[in-house]
């Protein structure tokens, strides 16, 4: 009974420590999902962006609630760039793993920047939604020219 015990401890230890990346079974799985939340991610954001550029009418409740999905899914993608995810369908540079800790601060700065839209969607103010959306859209963009292929 103890070893039956003490089996499972250690099988649960090994499930609670274990890596980010030890989610995904493959790396192409991870590659998937990255792309997934990303592109989820993109659609929210751009039904906020159609109404901070006249392209659809201003719904406050539409804008709070796709900026908070984009909140929610900002925090997705980063734990499916784990080592060995580098090859394959993907537009990811190796810069994303040689050079980390920028790469990292890149995707807490857009977190925050989405935190912030989503805050200011919350008021249903339309100029302090756009003036968020353009900062969140900064620092999508700015992963992009580092960290992306064209
Ligand atoms: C979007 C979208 C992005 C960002 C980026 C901003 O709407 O899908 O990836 O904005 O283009 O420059």
């Amino acid at each position: 009974m103890k070893t039956i015990i003490a089996a499972a401890l250690v099988a649960a230890t090994a499930i609670l420590s274990t890596p980010a990346m030890a989610q995904f079974q493959k790396p192409e799985d991870a590659i998937k999902y990255r792309k997934a939340s990303l592109t989820v991610m993109a659609t929210h954001f751009g039904r906020i962006g159609a109404m901070v550029n006249n392209r659809a009418p201003f719904d406050a409740k539409v804008a709070a609630d796709n900026a908070a999905l984009v909140e929610t899914m900002s925090k997705l993608p980063w734990a499916a760039f784990g080592a060995g995810t580098d090859k394959g369908e993907t537009r990811a540079l190796p810069a994303i793993w040689t050079e980390q800790a920028k790469f990292k601060e890149g995707a807490e700065k857009m977190q925050a920047e989405v935190a912030k839209l989503s805050a200011a969607a919350k008021t249903g103010n339309l100029d302090s939604i756009k003036t968020a959306f353009g900062a969140a859209g900064q620092s999508c963009k700015a992963c992009h020219d580092n960290f992306r292929k064209e």
